[in-house]
């Protein structure tokens, strides 16, 4: 196979690339683990475009996990992710919400496959150390409530060839 000439490899990618909300939750930062579960993503070949620390109001996490309200668990859900600082990010890349929700595992760590990052870090459904965004269209919104558009950096990665085929 002829190997790609300079003009192809500093193309910008044409296909739409979809993004992703993550946040490493408080118990994630608490154990020391965000370099761990941020690596995870990275070496998978997500893109990271956009980062920042911060502790959750009430107003936020009720806004974030609102399809939640009204069930069980909501409350302490609340609680939980206002407990302590978080990371949150977006990520991108070709299928980024199913990929990055691949990495992530079942909400239940105990039935979370080992090699994802709740099945090899997490012991409690409430203690499940990341969130990931569940569908393109709630990406979306869960991304504009963290971040301002001009948050999000737009870059091309020099070795996006060897990750994606585009
Ligand atoms: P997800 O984070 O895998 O998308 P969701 O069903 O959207 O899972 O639930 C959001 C979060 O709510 C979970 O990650 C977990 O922290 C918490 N949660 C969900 N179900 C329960 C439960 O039954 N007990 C306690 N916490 C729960
Ligand atoms: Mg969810």
């Amino acid at each position: 196979m002829l190997p790609l000439s300079l003009s192809e490899t500093l193309l910008p990618l044409e296909r739409p690339m979809e993004r992703t909300l993550i946040l490493v939750k408080p118990d994630g930062i608490q154990r020391g683990l965000a370099g761990e579960i941020i690596a995870r993503f990275e070496k998978r070949g997500l893109k990271l475009v956009a980062m920042k620390l911060l502790q959750m109001s009430d107003d936020l996490a009720m806004r974030h996990y609102g399809e939640h309200e009204g069930k069980p668990f909501y409350e302490t859900l609340v609680a939980y992710i206002t407990s302590g600082p978080i990371i949150a990010m977006v990520w991108e890349g070709n299928e980024a919400v199913a990929a990055a929700r691949a990495t992530i595992g079942l909400t239940k760590p105990v039935d979370a496959t080992p090699g994802t990052i709740r099945g090899d870090f997490g012991m409690e459904i409430g203690r499940n150390l990341v969130h990931g965004s569940d569908s393109d269209k709630g990406a979306e919104k869960e991304i504009a409530l963290f971040f301002a558009p001009e948050e999000v950096v737009d870059w091309n990665r020099d070795n996006d060839r060897w990750i994606s085929e585009a």
